[in-house]
């Protein structure tokens, strides 16, 4: 068993450091149960978000978000979040340098694109980040998965990976933090149904 730790997108954007962007509460806190995680993994991957301000998707107003859109890689209206060179792209408190990392994914950087997984750039998955052909060069064969959000980027890169068959993916509670309680649990259905193990915490990882 070759075991990979991702942490996906924990950017200060989706916490209550960035109020103005799209905090989750708690987002801030998982920097130790994604540490514990890595402690379990031989490679640890870093996914983060990387978006131009001036992105088709950007709305100005919390109040205008989540319209639907009717552009093939951009779903829904989002304001401005995770802009490299501001605090928003910067990863939370706790986490180590970026350069620590064995291998660093960022994504959403066309102005026309918004992915949720952190495994293809489109949403229509013709485009790899490379993510996947990664993680099976260095022999990976289990997945421990933490990260912002719970209920839209943690679950799609789970379900994205999952779908490869070629891995054992794991999601750790702990080390997420979910935008809405509705969407957490309709997300833990989705992973489970599709054969991914949600796990409560660290010590539930270990026993799997
Ligand atoms: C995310 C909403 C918009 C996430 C990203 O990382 O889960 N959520 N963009």
């Amino acid at each position: 068993m070759t075991i990979a730790a991702i942490d996906v997108d924990p950017q200060q954007t989706f916490t209550p450091l960035c109020p103005d962007e799209l905090p989750v509460e708690g987002g801030d806190k998982i920097g130790a149960a994604l540490n514990a995680q890595a402690a379990l993994a031989m490679y640890r991957v870093l996914t983060k978000d990387a978006h131009p301000s001036n992105a088709v998707w950007v709305v100005n107003r919390h109040d205008e978000m989540l319209q639907p859109l009717t552009h093939k890689n951009a779903d829904l209206t989002w304001v401005a979040h995770a802009v490299p060179g501001t605090q928003g792209f910067e990863t939370i408190p706790g986490l180590p340098a970026v350069t620590e990392y064995d291998h660093v994914i960022w994504k959403g950087i066309e102005p026309d694109l918004h992915p949720y997984g952190a495994c293809y750039h489109d949403l229509e998955e013709k485009l790899s980040t490379g993510l996947i052909e990664w993680l099976a060069s260095k022999g990976v064969t289990t997945l421990i998965v933490g990260g912002l959000a719970t209920d839209y980027c943690v679950k799609t890169t789970a379900l994205q990976l999952k779908a490869t068959g070629q891995f054992d993916v794991i999601v750790n509670l702990e080390a997420c933090r979910g935008i809405a309680t509705e969407t957490v649990e309709s997300a833990c259905m989705e992973m489970k149904a599709a054969g991914i193990h949600v796990v409560i915490n660290t010590d539930a990882v270990k026993q799997r």
